[in-house]
């Protein structure tokens, strides 16, 4: 593999892979990455339409056996512009009043950002990363990834298996049980999860009358962390242990690698600028795609 480096705005170090594009798949395929380094264990990448930017959360893994979900304070949010430049390495950075631990999932409501940091969720204003409120939704154990329907927000808890929604007052609710959940979208107002464990997709019910529907393509992942749906109905999903960003076909029948990369977790994108952004966890860069339409 090829690379070179320059140094990008900030100092930040930009690596230009020579990855070969692999041809287009599921009617899309993407051009060669530019790797974004100086994150550190970034777990999710999260697109703002009206900024133009791009949220990473940084887990900034801990010492010893929980590495990834420890109440240590230590955890920001970088901010990056959409074509992988870091703005701010710690756009948004705890202290010993407003502190994150190690932030995951993220997503936008009204003029809020929202994020699940262990067992607690965190959201503060989005311009200026102000105004740190906490919710402690009862129950929690692992929160993971988090979705909006421009009412509500949800998020995923990978241990009790639970998507909860959550109003504006803080009140909970379950929605949806689906084992070892980490992943959550909202398109066309209809909820798409994975699941980690049990590495399949499924249609969630928002309404909580029907279970789950699952796409019936578990054989074809290992672990299922991110999802994305593309507008002409694509999903995107990444297989953080397959070390693959995947398409799967509008009608739920075909999977695709679309990308090969080492530990891949919950990907951004840009449909306007027809950008995915993908976070390696444990190589502490996040990965910017291309979207190519075939
Ligand atoms: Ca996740």
């Amino acid at each position: 593999m090829d690379t070179s480096t320059v140094i990008g705005a900030c100092g930040t170090v930009l690596l230009w892979t020579g990855c070969t594009a692999p041809p287009a798949i599921n009617g899309w395929s993407v051009g060669e990455p530019t790797v974004v380094a100086g994150l550190s264990a970034p777990e999710c990448c999260l697109f703002d339409p009206a900024s133009g930017n791009v949220f990473v959360s940084n887990i900034v893994a801990a010492e010893g056996d929980n590495p990834y979900w420890s109440d240590d304070g230590a955890g920001h949010l970088s901010l990056l512009g959409a074509d992988g430049v870091v703005h701010q390495e710690k756009w948004l950075a705890g202290d010993a009043e407003n502190v994150i631990h190690a932030p995951k999932g993220m997503c936008l409501l009204g003029n809020r950002l929202w994020m699940a940091d262990n067992t607690r969720l965190v959201s503060v204003r989005y311009g200026d990363g102000t105004d740190l409120r906490v919710i402690s939704p009862p129950g929690a154990v692992h929160l993971n990834d988090m979705a909006s329907d421009g009412t509500h927000v949800y998020v995923s808890d990978t241990t009790t298996g639970k998507v909860l929604r959550i109003a504006e007052d803080g009140r909970t609710e379950t929605v949806a049980n689906i084992e070892a959940v980490n992943g959550l979208t909202i398109h066309d107002g209809t909820m798409f999860a994975v699941s980690w464990g049990l590495h399949e997709i499924y249609e969630v019910d928002l309404s909580g009358q029907r279970e789950p529907r699952p796409f019936g393509l578990a054989e074809h992942f290992t672990t299922l962390d991110g999802i994305e749906v593309l507008k002409d109905g694509t999903f995107l999903v990444t297989d953080f242990e397959g070390g693959r960003i995947c398409t799967v076909s509008a009608d739920r029948k075909t999977v695709e690698t679309l990308a090969l990369m080492p530990t891949p977790a919950d990907l951004g994108v840009s449909r306007s600028n027809s950008m995915i952004y993908v976070p390696s966890l444990k190589t502490d860069v996040v990965h910017v795609f291309p979207l190519i339409a075939r």
